[in-house]
This record gives C-alpha cells, sequence and structure tokens, in this order.
C-alpha cells in the first residue's frame, strides 16, 4: 500500500487540526445517527492524538467505547476528474468511515492504514462532511487480544472494562494523518522493490502494480545529488546502478525511484519513493547485512509520549532518532505493533535498523503459569482460528505497508504467547507459512521468560530465537548476580534447543529517574547500570547472542497497577527524553562495539 503523496499527478489534502470529538457514553450514536446528522454538544480533539490524557476527566481517560470524530472539508472542484481517496494512517482499534452520510469504509485493527475510494459520494466545491466512529474494545478474535467485561459500581451503575494482557495503556483515537488525496483514473496501485548488488553493480528488482495495465511504464532513478543513475521500463524489471552505495546501518544511503506510467509522450500517474540497496540474510548462525555479520544494538520501544499518548508527532520521533545516534544505537524493534509510516521513513534516513512487530502482544492469559493444553489460551473460546486469520491478515498488511524499507530487516510475528501449548505449534506453523509465502525477510519470534528452552513448540519454524529476560528483576528479585548466572544458563540451555541465534529482545530493570543508592538497590539510576553490566558480561562470552535490545527506550504509560508507578518506568530515558545514568553508560558500551562486533 502506498503512502499517500503530492506528485506531478497526485493531489493530498492533510485533515490534521482540531475535529469535533464526542465520547458516546450513553450508547446512542447509532440510534440517533450522528454519522449523518452530525455531532450536538461536541468537544473540540486534536487529530492526531489519543484522546485519553487531553482532558481532565477520567472517564474519558478509561472510557471503553465508541467515540466520534467530525470534520467538515471543502474538497477543491479541480479534483473533479480524478479519484478520491480518504486515509487513515491508523485509530485504536475498530473504525467506520462515513462521507456526507455514506459508510464507505469499515476496519479492524489498530495500528495499520486503511482507506476507501470515495469519487462517488464526495461534493466538489462545497462541504463534505466526514465522520469517524473509533472503538477500542479488544476480543479474543483482535490484536492485541483481550476482553471486555462489565461490572457495577456501589451505586449499582454498569460500566464497561477493558482486561488486557498488554503492558501498555490501551490509547485510543485517531493516532496518525488522515488525508484525502487523488490519483488518476489510471493508477499505480503498488510498487515492490527487492535489491542485492554484484561486487559494485547495485540490482534493484522492481514490479509495479497497476489498476489497469494501459500506459507504458517508466523508471528512473536518482542519486543523493539527483543525478540519475539508472533507467528501466517495463511493469517488472531491474534497474542497474553502477559504482552503487550501500544503504548501511548508521550509515544510510537513500535513491530516488521514480515510476511514471505514460501514454505515448504524456504523462499518466507519477510516484516516487527513496530505496536502499542492501541484502540480509541469515548465515553461519549469524545475522547478515550486505554479507556482514550484523550486531543489534538498541531496544524496543513504545509509540508514546506525554498528553498525546501514541499520537504521530515528528517532534518527538526525530529527537527518538537523535537520542538514538547519540547513544551510539543501530536498531530497535516496534514493540508491539507496527508503528507509523513516518517513523520508518526516519529509519531510512538515519540508518537505524528495525524489526518490524505484528500487534500479536500477550497470547497468553492472566494467570501466566497456566500453560499446558487445558488451561492454556490457544483453544476455541479463546486463541482459535478467527484470532490465526486476523493475525495472518495484519501481518500480510504490515508486510504490504513496509516490505519497501531498507531499514527493515526482519518480521517479529508475535511478542510473549503461550507457546508451550500443543496447539501453539499448529497455529504458528500456519502463520508462518503464510508469512513466508508474500516476504523472503527472516522471521522472529519473542519469548518470555515462563517458556522454558527446550519446551517452545514454535521456535523450529523461525530464523532468529527472541527471548525477554528479567532474571535478578522479576526473578532473583535484587541479586543480580543469581540472575546473571541464571542467565547464562538459560541462554546456553536455549542455544543447545534450537542451535539458533538468539536476539535478547528485552531486558531491564525499572529506574525512578533521580533515584540513587549506593550500594545498589531495586528501582535505583546505580541498580540499572549494573544489571545491565551484569547482562552484558554475560552476552559478551556466548557468540550466539547476536543482539541485545533493552526494555525500554523511554519510560511509557500502562494501566494502573500495583507494580507500575504512574507507568512502566524501564526507560533508559525519561518519558520526557532525558537521559538516565544508564544512557550514559551505554553509548559508551556501544559506541566502543562495532556494527559487525563478533566475539
Ligand atoms: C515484557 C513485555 C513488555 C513489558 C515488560 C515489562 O516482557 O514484553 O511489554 O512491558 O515485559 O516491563 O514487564
Amino acid at each position: 500500500m502506498l503512502y499517500p503523496k503530492i506528485t506531478a499527478t497526485r493531489s493530498l489534502l492533510n485533515l490534521a487540526g482540531v475535529w469535533n470529538f464526542k465520547a458516546d457514553y450513553q450508547e446512542e450514536g447509532y440510534h440517533k445517527h450522528w454519522y449523518k446528522n452530525g455531532l450536538k454538544d461536541y468537544e473540540l480533539m486534536p487529530v492526531p492524538a489519543s484522546y485519553n490524557d487531553i482532558t481532565v476527566e477520567a472517564r474519558l481517560r478509561d472510557f471503553v467505547g465508541d467515540v466520534w470524530y467530525e470534520k467538515k472539508t471543502i474538497v477543491p472542484k479541480q479534483w473533479k476528474d480524478e479519484n478520491i481517496f480518504i486515509r487513515i494512517g491508523s485509530a485504536s482499534h475498530n473504525s467506520k468511515v462515513w462521507i456526507n452520510g455514506t459508510l464507505v469504509k469499515e476496519y479492524i485493527g489498530g495500528f495499520l492504514p486503511f482507506e476507501a475510494n470515495i469519487t462517488d459520494v464526495i461534493k466538489y466545491g462545497e462541504e463534505n462532511h466526514i465522520v469517524i466512529c473509533v472503538n477500542n474494545e479488544l476480543t479474543w478474535q483482535t490484536l492485541p487480544p483481550g476482553e471486555v467485561y462489565y461490572f457495577e459500581d456501589a451505586e449499582g451503575n454498569k460500566k464497561k472494562k477493558q482486561k488486557q494482557q498488554h503492558d501498555f495503556f490501551n490509547y485510543s483515537g485517531i493516532h496518525r494523518n488522515v488525508y484525502l488525496y487523488t490519483t488518476p483514473k489510471s493508477h499505480i496501485e503498488d510498487i515492490t522493490i527487492k535489491t542485492d548488488y554484484k561486487d559494485t553493480l547495485g540490482l534493484v528488482h522492481y514490479e509495479v502494480c497497476r489498476n489497469e495495465a494501459l500506459n507504458e511504464v517508466n523508471i528512473e532513478v536518482y542519486d543523493e545529488d539527483n543525478q540519475l543513475v539508472g533507467t528501466s521500463t517495463g511493469g517488472i524489471g531491474t534497474v542497474e546502478i553502477k559504482a552503487v552505495k550501500l544503504w548501511k546501518p548508521q550509515n544510510a544511503y537513500l535513491y530516488k525511484f521514480v515510476v511514471k506510467t505514460l501514454t505515448g509522450d504524456s504523462l499518466v500517474d507519477q510516484y516516487e519513493l527513496n530505496i536502499g540497496v542492501r541484502t540480509v540474510k541469515i548465515e553461519n548462525g549469524q545475522f547478515m547485512i550486505n554479507n556482514e555479520p550484523f550486531y543489534f544494538k538498541g531496544f524496543g520501544k513504545h509509540e508514546d509520549m506525554d498528553v498525546k499518548g501514541k499520537g504521530l508527532d515528528d517532534a518527538i520521533n526525530i529527537r527518538d532518532y537523535n537520542l538514538l545516534n547519540w547513544i551510539n544505537a543501530n536498531s530497535f524493534r516496534t514493540a508491539h505493533y507496527p508503528y507509523s509510516e513516518e517513523i520508518l521513513d526516519l529509519a531510512d534516513r538515519y540508518g537505524i535498523v528495525i524489526i518490524g512487530e505484528t500487534p500479536a502482544v500477550g497470547m497468553l492469559g492472566q494467570a501466566v503459569p497456566a500453560v499446558g493444553e487445558l488451561d492454556g489460551v490457544f483453544r476455541e473460546d479463546k486463541i482459535n482460528d478467527e484470532t490465526l486469520k486476523e493475525h495472518i491478515r495484519l501481518t500480510k498488511e504490515m508486510i504490504a505497508r513496509d516490505k519497501n524499507h531498507p531499514a527493515v530487516v526482519m518480521w517479529s510475528l508475535s511478542n510473549e504467547a503461550s507457546v508451550m501449548e500443543p496447539k501453539a505449534e499448529v497455529y504458528f506453523e500456519k502463520l508462518v507459512t503464510e508469512t513466508r509465502k508474500v516476504d523472503d525477510r527472516p522471521l522472529i519470534n519473542v519469548s518470555l521468560m515462563l517458556i522454558e528452552p527446550g519446551k517452545c513448540k514454535v521456535s523450529k519454524f523461525f530464523d532468529v530465537i527472541g527471548l525477554n529476560l528479567y532474571f535478578g528483576w522479576y526473578s532473583e528479585k535484587g541479586d543480580i548476580d543469581a540472575g546473571g548466572k541464571r542467565l547464562k544458563k538459560w541462554l546456553q540451555d536455549w542455544y543447545d534447543a534450537e542451535k539458533k541465534p538468539i536476539l535478547l529482545a528485552e531486558y531491564g530493570i525499572d529506574t525512578i529517574a533521580g533515584l540513587h543508592k549506593e550500594p545498589a538497590i531495586m528501582f535505583s539510576e546505580e541498580f540499572q547500570v549494573e544489571f545491565l553490566k551484569a547482562y552484558h558480561g554475560v552476552f559478551d562470552q556466548l557468540p550466539f547472542v547476536i543482539g541485545e535490545h533493552v526494555w525500554n527506550f523511554s519510560d511509557f504509560m500502562t494501566g494502573q497497577d500495583i507494580v507500575r508507578v504512574d507507568g512502566n518506568k524501564k526507560g533508559v530515558f525519561t518519558r520526557q527524553r532525558q537521559p538516565k545514568m544508564a544512557a550514559h553508560y551505554l553509548r559508551k558500551r556501544w559506541g566502543s562495539l562495532k556494527n559487525t562486533y563478533t566475539k
């Protein structure tokens, strides 16, 4: 799916700004036809942003159900002969879109874009009425999974609540940009790029998909100085680039890939992509980028910030990349869902390697020891065939969206699923088979520390093992020494059982910025540094560990819980993106480890 862009043949209107908004506390929006009649007694809400932290009302912060957004906009009459689409970058979690009273799109999923062709319902040169209803309820058939339940308060009022298995706040609303955009009637629908190189010759294999194959296709590739370095014709082909400059981690080089469709000499449609030439594969137990072993240094992150929640924000995103550069990180995982396309564009430009994760987080019961077939979650009434269908759909949609980013080197298909259950084996085998049909990047699955070495039923389907380990924190509490010993044995046992490269996908501790203790105790800045040092001492001895992603890049909001003090505090940076002591330590370590660090 192509990102909406202004080109020689396409126009774009960004509807970011202030929208009308109403939370449907009485569940009356549908029968009062708000989608047609409009919102009365509305409040104002920014888009993009989560709505939860914008007001001072707890009932909106914790709201479970439908909220309604409304915007009126004129569409220029010059757009009359074009196709017009509405495109929402993401809204959490389920959406319906009406234009001038007509339902044009229903979409399930909180982290991926959706769009509708609205050419037939739009009015030109006049005001159009756009209504989007966003619902934030999670079930066992959505990703992430969750469960809605009702409880009665002391006055007998029935209240809807959301149970969730994941450790981040269920931020809701329209989180990314809403665009109206045009394409010519005969237009480019999709582009797929795969790159390779032989010696110094870059090879860009491409495929252009069009809604009708009436026109010629011309390809031009430009370097960063805007010099034409390669051309091709036809819908499928290869562009050769002499003396190619590779896209490298922390040393990005991007070419501009221009697709033009033509009738004779006249331009019909045009679209442009930034691309990078690089290869990825696993060889001899190493993760290879451009045929060199790559060592992952970085973080699991979140889309999360004060006030805006999960709303797209260029300032915070660029701040984050500046901090990643400063700390000498080379990569992060989009834990625990696909991040915005804008974040991935920046990764391409900054040379930060990305592991793209699906929203399959927490496919596991609340009572975690409940593994094994009877008490597990892979069963008819929980994670079932319908969930698998959604998992496959969302994985394919994520790949369709992100496949052309040079920064994305691997897909993570789930975080912390209950993978010791026999039924998980069948589930994951199908998921992996379907995923490999659409893309050839390596696949990783990420497991929590309750999944014991040798007992995982699904690792055999994957290329890399991801482990989230907190020995010395959630177990061996406060005893870093004992935690470190357990860690070493655990990693060795996992390797012996699976014989696959291992990425430490999470390790870290909650740290209250400004809390200092000597000798260190849990929650102090000193403890965070000592914990990380102990873990690194172990990783450095184990050749099969191919990388270290600290949990988390920054503090982030969660639901309320006795183990969460105003959110999860495992950040190496605060939620306001300032360094804790550990940031200085990591900066030194990662500055001295090369990307191609071999042990
Ligand atoms: C995990 C989860 C992550 C949590 C983290 C923690 O293993 O993957 O979402 O936030 O642990 O801090 O407990």
